[in-house]
């Protein structure tokens, strides 16, 4: 029997409908629109395919976006003063800078430097201290929350369930897990964490009934890691050449071919966790606006 594929491309949708909806009603009580300011500095090309997914969903719920692009060698300095401008900017509601940024910057200073209110990323020092003593004012981190809302749009509960998570980024790994363990209806699982450092990953994860694969290597959990009708969620966007079709492709952290027939329920890479991190960042622009007029 082959794994139930969740579809997180029509979930994304589904949240994005509902975006749009009160993206209408903010407009009608508020007489503007919801505002995201992203800002990209150099030309990587996954980071300008990110942006441009931002950029465009924004355009189709009518949120009014602003991209600013900085050359590959803007000092740390003038990056932090166009933070300030649009910190300042009662225009804008959202505000990132998509990472990774060039290694003349410091990526954590730059990360503080938003303000906590316009910090759509969840990424800021008071939005990830509130998440962890559940006092969150509705920002919530885009990828972990797509995760949950995932899940809970699925019918698939987490409540008292094991979920294993796989790695320990700040991005992802880290608020997966304090947001898994949230004395919440959507969550309260049991979490374990495992990470570069476990020596046997396959011990914890075939204890799981939910795997959360956020190491960033390419088809690193195979079929014998997990537990018959595992939940498996799969975080990875690996870009890969694949010799058959002498291009390349994208690939998650999962080996999703020998998963498919082990798990209960798996997500693909396309079309998977991607598109909730979208919708999420779309949700938090416009929260981040509704709690600005308040
Ligand atoms: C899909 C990201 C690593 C590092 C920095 C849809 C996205 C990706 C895939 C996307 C990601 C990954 C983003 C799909 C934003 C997710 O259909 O599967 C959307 O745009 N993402 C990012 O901004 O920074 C990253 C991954």
């Amino acid at each position: 029997m082959s794994a139930f594929i969740i579809d997180g491309k029509a979930i994304a949708a589904k949240i994005n409908e509902e975006t749009r909806l009160e993206v209408e009603k903010f407009r009608a009580a508020h007489g503007r629109v919801p505002a995201l300011a992203v800002i990209l500095v150099g030309d990587d090309p996954a980071s300008q395919v990110y942006v441009r997914n931002k950029v465009t969903t924004c355009e189709k719920l009518g949120i009014a976006s602003k991209m600013i692009a900085l050359d590959a060698d803007t000092d740390e300095k003038t990056l932090l003063d166009k933070i300030a401008e649009l910190n300042a900017d009662d225009a804008v509601d959202g505000l990132l800078v998509q990472s990774p940024v060039p290694r003349q910057i410091d990526e954590y200073r730059v990360i503080q430097a938003i303000s906590p209110d316009k910090d759509v990323d969840c990424f800021s020092e008071v939005n990830v201290g509130k998440l962890l003593v559940g006092r969150e004012r509705g920002i919530m981190p885009c990828t972990p929350y797509g995760v949950l809302e995932l899940l809970r749009r699925s019918g698939i509960s987490c409540r008292g369930k094991h979920a294993v998570v796989i790695g320990r980024s700040n991005i992802v790994g880290k608020p997966m897990a304090a947001l898994l363990m949230q004395k919440l209806p959507e969550a309260d699982a049991t979490v374990t964490v495992v990470h570069s450092s476990t020596p046997d990953i396959a011990t914890y994860t075939r204890q799981a009934d939910i795997v959360i694969a956020a190491i960033g290597k390419p088809r690193f959990v195979k079929g014998d890691m997990l537990k018959k009708g595992a939940t498996v969620i799969d975080v990875g966007i690996n870009r890969i050449f694949d010799e058959k079709l002498q291009k390349n492709r994208l690939v998650g952290d999962v080996d999703f071919d020998e998963a498919v027939e082990v798990a209960g329920a798996i997500t693909p890479v396309p079309g998977g966790v991607g598109p909730m991190t979208i919708a999420m960042l779309m949700r938090n622009t416009l929260v981040a606006a509704n709690l600005r007029c308040k």
